[in-house]
């Protein structure tokens, strides 16, 4: 099992996505382990994307992911990284198959709706960040019919 740091971005929010989102992740199998609304602070974003720190369209980003409210998720299953990355597709909305999540809503690099973390320590960094005071332990009942 593996748990993964999902962020409906400003844009995803003000179009009205989150329940659309939250759905496909759902269905799809994995299991909701974290959620909340935030505004968050332009430190909290910087820290988040501290990766991009160098890059030109930094400071845009920050302004943009600090614009209005996000929502947070933690989604837990196996493989739950990469399956969560597959399900919202690669980063130019443009670019992006049907079916993803970027294929289906986006149509802009920056303005893509929605964010997965990338590999296993970037998860864990992540869910730290955004999820401080921890996750909800639970079982869901269906994975004994999601998985074999
Ligand atoms: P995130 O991290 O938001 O899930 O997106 P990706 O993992 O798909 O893409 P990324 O880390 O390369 O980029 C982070 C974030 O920066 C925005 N961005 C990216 C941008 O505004 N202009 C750009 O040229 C690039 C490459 C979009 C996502």
């Amino acid at each position: 099992m593996q748990t993964t740091f999902v962020m409906v971005k400003p844009d995803g929010v003000q179009r009205g996505l989150v329940g659309e989102i939250i759905n496909r992740f759902e269905q799809k199998g994995l299991r909701l382990v974290g959620l909340k609304q935030l505004l968050p602070s332009h430190e909290l974003a910087s820290r988040h994307y501290a990766v991009h720190s160098e890059r030109p369209f930094y400071e845009g980003l920050l302004k943009f992911i600090t614009s209005g409210p996000v929502v947070a998720m933690a989604w837990r299953g196996v493989d739950a990284i990469a399956v969560a990355r597959n399900i919202i597709g690669p980063t130019d909305g443009r670019e992006a198959s049907p079916g993803t999540i970027r294929g289906d809503y986006a149509m802009d690099i920056g303005h893509n709706i929605i964010h997965g973390s990338d590999a296993e320590e970037t998860a864990e960094f992540e869910l730290s960040l955004w999820f401080p005071d921890g996750l909800v332990e639970w079982t869901r009942s269906a994975e004994d019919w999601i998985y074999e």
